[in-house]
């Protein structure tokens, strides 16, 4: 059993800030910043790859919904939707869920990607583009 599962079933301690029949969202123990949330269905599902629509679908309306909320709430000068999936993608609980990050401009959380626009042709792109619509 997850550990998200245990907090679904009140057998560990959170802070929850929402919850319905199929999702339920509390604060993330690492508080990465300052009202860092997670959003997480409660059937179990691993990670993106084994969600069917109708959860997506719910699960962003909840991200949006709280996203709202703690802008409101907290007037963070941005905010990030994050979601690992993998052990080299970041993922520690393999029981899926949404990171609802508020920024601010003097917060220490780190995201970084290298441009590598360089690296890659036209055709690289177009071959790349067509990989990814072949596979729908
Ligand atoms: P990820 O690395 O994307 O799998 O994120 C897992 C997150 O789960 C991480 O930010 C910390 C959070 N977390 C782990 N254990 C607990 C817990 O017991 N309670 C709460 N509220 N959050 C937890």
């Amino acid at each position: 059993m997850s550990i998200f599962t245990k907090i679904i079933n009140r057998e560990i301690e959170s802070n929850i800030v929402y919850e319905d029949d199929l999702v339920i969202a509390f604060l993330d123990i690492s508080q990465a910043t300052y009202g860092h949330t997670l959003v997480v269905p409660k059937k179990p599902y691993e990670n993106i790859f084994e969600l069917d629509d109708e959860i997506a679908g719910h699960l962003y309306k909840v991200v949006v919904k709280l996203s709202k909320a703690i802008k409101k709430a907290l007037k963070p000068d941005g905010l990030n939707i994050v979601n690992n999936n993998g052990i080299a993608a970041g993922q520690s609980v393999f029981h899926y869920h949404i990171h609802i990050l508020p920024r601010y401009e003097d917060d220490d959380y780190i995201m970084f990607g290298y441009n590598h626009f360089e690296d890659y042709t036209k055709e690289d792109m177009t071959k790349l583009k067509d990989l990814i619509i072949e596979a729908q």
